[in-house]
């Protein structure tokens, strides 16, 4: 029997019976399908995600908000470049991209790293991922190894996607993929949501989802096997995120941090990014919408925001931390809701629209659990440069013409369309240094690494 009494006991002991509603209905492949499904789905959870939700909005005190530390990257600091190159060379910083997320307003159908941003060819985002990590173990001398985590909605078309574009130069071997779990979503209620008569409707559950996959799916441990010790931690929709950064690596290192960010200044103070700051006196990722209108437009007596730690989302992470945060078997971050319109059926298994909830981990959250942490600022002209939007700010446009704006700086001229592959130089020195030339193609300068 597919539906076996244990599993209908299970989920009406647990208030959830509502999801056989529909089963008499169903051919038998479907059928195991969805049982299949069913007994994957943890209830003591999505017991306490339900506990979340009765929890009204605004329900906590306002927490005290401060600035944090920052460390101005734009400072001489050389021992830390050497240690940062040492630890580098030394094999012991591993690189793991998130690439779990739906990317649903891009409006882009495929896995979000699939998508083109070069300013003159087709160079897409994990193209770009892929040249900075192959140029950084040519520039010190390592073997990179890059973990990309997926989820279920797109595992298996981002593995195809590297297959189709031969890993884009890494060995095969040196890719690894794993994927975080999915979290179904609920009603206002607590009630599981369909989104067929034999499928739950189920979502990726967060970025924080990374520490959790990382540990269960055994990557964590052939990271170890590698000798390596800290991970490089970046997103997908960023091409300018520098991963192999000696700087960052070497302020991790030598402040014994256990996670270590990346900030940039925030360009206005309506910028929808998250700034890091003091929650309660724990390093933490303030949201925008988190941030009053006071807050967000103090300025200090140099005209600066005072709330003005941009978050990009880069981090150094060490292994051992990583480890740790599982040993309980619970992350135990705080959950996050996202109230969605979410597509369902109703008790007739007709299609219909209901107001549900999603539930996402932060990794931002972890910072709190760090025992010492880094906060960096850098340049957003070299580092950031996301693909969020269809259209207007961080939009394929903007991103486009920021990898153009420095690949002319890199190469020293003006006024043309310029790409660099970041497999050739990362930085104007590195280009001069190496002797490379560009050039025309497509109506624009481009360089590769070779030329
Ligand atoms: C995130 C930050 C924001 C700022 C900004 C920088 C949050 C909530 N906000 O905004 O503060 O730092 O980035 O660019 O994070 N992802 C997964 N699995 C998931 C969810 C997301 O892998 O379940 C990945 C996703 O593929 C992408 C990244 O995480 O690479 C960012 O996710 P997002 O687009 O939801 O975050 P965003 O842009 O709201």
């Amino acid at each position: 029997m597919t539906f076996t009494d244990e599993l209908r006991a299970r989920f009406e002991d647990a208030g959830q019976g509502h999801v056989f509603a529909h089963v008499d209905s169903l051919e038998p492949e479907a059928a195991a399908r969805f049982a299949a499904e069913l007994a994957e789905v943890d209830l003591e959870l999505v017991g306490r995600l339900a506990a979340v939700l009765e929890v009204p909005d605004g329900a906590a005190a306002d927490p005290k908000l401060e600035p944090c530390t920052v460390i101005n990257g734009a400072e001489p600091a050389e021992e830390e470049w050497i240690a940062g190159m040492l630890s580098l060379a030394a094999g012991e910083v591993g690189f793991v991209l998130v690439a779990g997320g739906q990317g649903s307003r891009l409006g882009f159908d495929g896995p979000k790293g699939a998508f083109p941003v070069g300013p003159l060819t087709d160079r897409t985002l994990f193209d770009w991922h892929a040249g900075r990590i192959l140029a950084a173990g040519r520039r010190h001398g390592f073997r990179p190894t890059w973990a990309v985590m997926t989820s279920r909605t797109n595992d298996e078309a981002t593995r195809a996607f590297f297959a189709e574009n031969d890993h884009f130069g890494m060995p095969a071997e040196d890719v690894w993929f794993f994927s975080q779990d999915m979290l179904p979503a609920l009603d206002e209620d607590g009630r599981i949501l369909l989104s067929g008569p034999g499928e739950l409707f189920l979502a990726p559950n967060g970025h924080g989802g990374t520490l959790q996959a990382l540990s269960k799916s055994g990557v964590l441990g052939r990271f170890a096997e590698r000798g390596v010790k800290t991970l490089s931690y970046f997103q997908v929709d960023n091409p300018m995120a520098r991963p192999a950064d000696p700087l960052f690596v070497g302020h991790h290192v030598m402040n014994g941090s256990e996670m270590s960010s990346k900030v940039v200044p925030k360009r206005d103070p309506m910028e929808k990014v998250g700034v890091l700051g003091l929650v309660d006196g724990v390093l933490g990722c303030i949201e925008y919408s988190d941030l009053s209108e006071e807050l967000r437009e103090t300025r200090t007596a140099d005209g600066d925001l005072v709330f003005n730690a941009g978050n990009i989302a880069v981090h150094m992470i060490d292994c051992g931390f990583v480890e740790r945060l599982n040993a309980g078997g619970d992350l135990d971050l705080p959950w996050h809701v996202a109230r969605k319109r979410i597509s369902t059926i109703d008790d007739a298994g007709a299609p219909i629209q209901v107001d549900g909830v999603k539930f996402e981990t932060f990794v931002f959250d972890a910072l709190g659990r760090a025992k010492a942490t880094v906060t960096l600022e850098v340049d957003r002209a070299e580092e950031f440069s996301p693909v969020k939007n269809a259209e207007g700010a961080d939009s394929p446009a903007t991103c486009r013409a920021d990898l153009s704006r420095l690949g002319r700086s890199i190469i020293g001229r003006s006024g043309d369309t310029v790409e660099v592959d970041p497999r050739a130089a990362e930085t104007a020195d590195e280009f001069a240094e190496r002797g490379l030339s560009v050039i025309e193609r497509a109506g624009g300068l481009l360089v590769e690494p070779g030329a």
